[in-house]
């Protein structure tokens, strides 16, 4: 691996529309604030960099839903997320917003050096334009009938109701969700950046990666580059987030798609942190120093922006320079997801712990270290309350907190507050622990992003600790070989030392009460601020005889109680009933009927008995079946939604009802010529509607 000589590590920008929860935490912000905190451990140069995503759809219609500016939405949530960030101890050196002058800048400079350099194509396409509301409307503005499942309240990009992706122009009935009105189709012109164009210098900079990047890195990735890569529009119509700078007509009332603009945050927050240090050109050396590292942590479904979108802009502002060339990423370790009691988090159902509101029950380095071993690296974990509970009560409070505290009390109630002894490499060493083999482990696991081997390994060191005062028993000594005892608390003493830096990347504020009574005025971080390397402490007892300690020692853990968990499971167990309720379909269910529609019109519907003759089912489409059926003697392709209730062979032979008179509709690129009548049952269940005994194909139902 290259010699570096810095690092720059960023974090994932969450959107600024809802508080972080705990899978938040679990992929992206500990894991990089445990790898800063062990770089500033080694001495070495590092930079934390995030902040908030402000822009996006989801960000204005929270502002519409709640009728408030989107800048309301943003300035409440980008306060609370950094709050509660730093509440957990995550240390940033800036924590930036993308609605901000400096960014706004650094966007638009990109997309001017980018168009000036001719590489954006334009195209005008057909979008749904709300005449009455006077504006575009992007795919979550309107809304319609799911062509899959029928459900009414179909978004444009998406079918709540059936899971399938969907383009708005796929939608029956569309309606803007702005005015309500029927939206037409007007043309609009776009920006597309033309990610092909990058294809093979993309696919150069993954190989060279082929070693260092984790494998579901490499396989999201590769997915994408073996589709072969398209152009991506990387304008929206809309008139919230950085307008696209030209002064041409077209590009009026156009903003950058929030991903073109989220990515370069990263450098534009560099860009502020270097203005904060009074030097304005301090962060070319952490993007353009080709001996500066760049690491982004991020959650696996943020992969292919960070290893072909970001690199893909960055080669294209870097062709044909010959300085102030960007620095790729060096490395993206991208987490899986990290589950609660089993299910995965969603904020839109609301079945979530937040950040904040957890913080405001338990300390935040209850949470790190809980959390760092259920670290999601390589594949998807869970977080419980009551793995919480016994890895606080029993590692945190009885391994850790009761040896500190017992190391302490006794050598200030029976040695007046001082080291009583130094000791010798031979007695450390005789303490059952290879120090350099531990020391290197930790580091190799901590650099290679093992954070849950790290944290194991440093508990380790705990347990060992534990064991040998245990077993020494300086409380039974004093009295017949004080001496004894003396040595023993010596080495204990010199554990706490160890322990408060081996732990410290993980549970720093703890850490840095250990340091604090172990008689060092500026904890940890005090140090660690000062850049200096204080891993390799470890390998030698740090405490010389006489050195004081601090008189006041406390507990460091607090047990959690049965009584403060049960209120959070009986929560949970309501949620879940909740999610099961829903999914179900049993929840109150209010019969909103549509407006009542005349005979006529029902007449106009015309319902026949089908014979299916053919199913298979549809690629990358996992709820779509392809069925051939028979109508009296023609036969129809017909695309159903039922792929999940029923298998292939089910449907063959099976008598149908079908809406035959439905105008075509292509979905997925296939022609579907009408509409199978199904109901749902409980489950979400979906049940054919199959006539008994109508053998007549074809024949009209009455
Ligand atoms: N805001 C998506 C997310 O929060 C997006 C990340 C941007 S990273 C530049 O998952
Ligand atoms: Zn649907």
């Amino acid at each position: 691996m290259a010699q570096f000589k810095r690092t720059l590590v960023t974090t994932a920008l969450p959107y600024a529309n809802g508080p972080v929860h705990l899978g938040h935490l679990a992929g992206v912000y500990l894991p990089a604030d445990i790898y800063v905190r062990h770089k500033r451990l080694k001495g070495e140069e590092v930079l934390h960099i995030g902040g908030s995503d402000e822009h996006g759809v989801p960000i204005t219609i929270t502002a519409e839903k709640e009728g408030i500016s989107p800048r309301d939405v943003v300035d409440r949530y980008h306060r609370m997320n950094l709050e509660a960030f730093l509440k957990c101890g995550i240390s940033f050196d800036c924590y930036g917003r993308t609605s901000s002058e400096l960014h706004h800048e650094t966007a638009q400079e990109f997309f001017l050096e980018l168009e000036r350099k001719g590489i954006f194509n334009r195209r005008t396409e057909k979008l749904f334009y709300d005449a009455e509301g006077g504006r575009f409307l992007s795919d979550r503005y309107v809304s319609g009938t799911c062509p899959i499942c029928g459900s009414t309240e179909a978004s444009g990009d998406q079918c709540e109701q059936c899971g399938t992706h969907l383009s708005p122009m796929e939608l029956i009935n569309p309606k803007s969700k702005i005015s309500n009105a029927t939206p037409e189709l007007r043309d609009t012109l776009h920006w597309y950046f033309p990610l092909g164009r990058y294809q093979a210098e993309l696919e150069r900079f993954v190989n060279s990666h082929e070693d260092d990047w984790r494998p579901n890195v490499l396989n999201y990735t590769r997915t994408w580059l073996k589709g072969g890569l398209n152009d991506r529009a990387i304008t929206r119509d809309l008139n919230w987030g950085i307008k696209v700078p030209l002064g041409e007509a077209e590009a009026v009332g156009k903003v950058l798609y929030v991903w073109f603009d989220a990515v370069l945050g990263y450098i534009s927050f560099t860009r502020q942190w270097a203005e904060e240090q009074g030097d304005r050109d301090l962060w070319r050396h952490w993007w353009q120093d080709p001996e500066t590292r760049l690491v982004q942590f991020i959650g696996k479904d943020n992969v292919v922006f960070h290893t072909l979108m970001l690199p893909a802009i960055l080669m294209a502002w870097n062709e044909g320079r010959e300085d102030g060339i960007y620095n790729l990423a060096d490395n993206v370790p991208a987490s899986e997801f990290m589950n609660f009691e089993g299910r995965k988090f969603s904020k839109s159902r609301n079945y979530a712990v937040y950040l904040g509101e957890f913080l405001q029950k338990f300390p935040a380095d209850t949470l790190r270290y809980s959390i760092a071993m259920n670290y999601p690296e390589n594949k998807d974990t869970d977080f419980s309350w009551t793995d919480f509970q016994n890895r606080t009560n029993g590692e945190l409070a009885d391994t850790l907190g009761n040896f500190i505290k017992r190391s302490i009390d006794f050598t200030n109630s029976r040695f007046g507050g001082e080291v009583p002894h130094s000791c010798t490499v031979q007695e450390w060493e005789g303490l059952g622990i290879d120090w350099y083999a531990t020391q290197s482990q930790l580091d190799q696991a901590y650099e290679g992003f093992h954070f849950r081997e790290a944290a194991t390994i440093a508990m380790d060191i705990a347990r060992a600790a534990n064991r040998f005062l245990t077993s020494a028993e300086p409380w039974k000594a004093i009295k017949t070989d004080p001496e004894a005892a003396g040595r023993t608390m010596a080495l204990s003493l010199n554990l706490c030392h160890a322990l408060s830096i081996a732990l410290y990347p993980v549970i720093p504020e703890t850490c840095d009460r250990i340091h604090r009574m172990l008689g060092f005025k500026g904890g940890v971080d005090g140090l660690v601020r000062k850049c200096e390397p204080i891993l390799k402490t470890l390998l030698e007892p740090a405490l010389p005889m006489g050195h004081k300690l601090s008189p006041e020692s406390e507990i460091l853990f607090r047990k959690i109680e049965d009584q403060e968990i049960q209120p959070e499971l009986q929560k949970i167990e309501q949620l879940v009933r909740e999610a099961e309720a829903r999914e179900a379909g049993a929840i109150e269910v209010k019969m909103e009927f549509k407006p009542a529609i005349g005979f006529d019109d029902f007449q106009k519907v015309d319902l026949r008995v089908a014979t299916v003759r053919a199913a298979e089912k549809v690629k990358k489409a996992s709820k779509l079946l392809k069925l051939q059926v028979q109508v009296g003697s023609t036969q129809r392709q017909v695309l159903a939604g039922v792929a999940e209730h029923y298998s292939p062979e089910e449907m063959v032979g099976k008598n149908v009802l079908l809406v035959a008179n439905l105008a075509p509709r292509t979905i997925r690129g296939e022609i579907s010529e009408g509409m199978l009548l199904a109901v749902e049952g409980e489950g979400g269940r979906l049940f054919m509607v199959e006539p008994q005994g109508a053998k007549i194909n074809g024949q009209s139902v009455q």
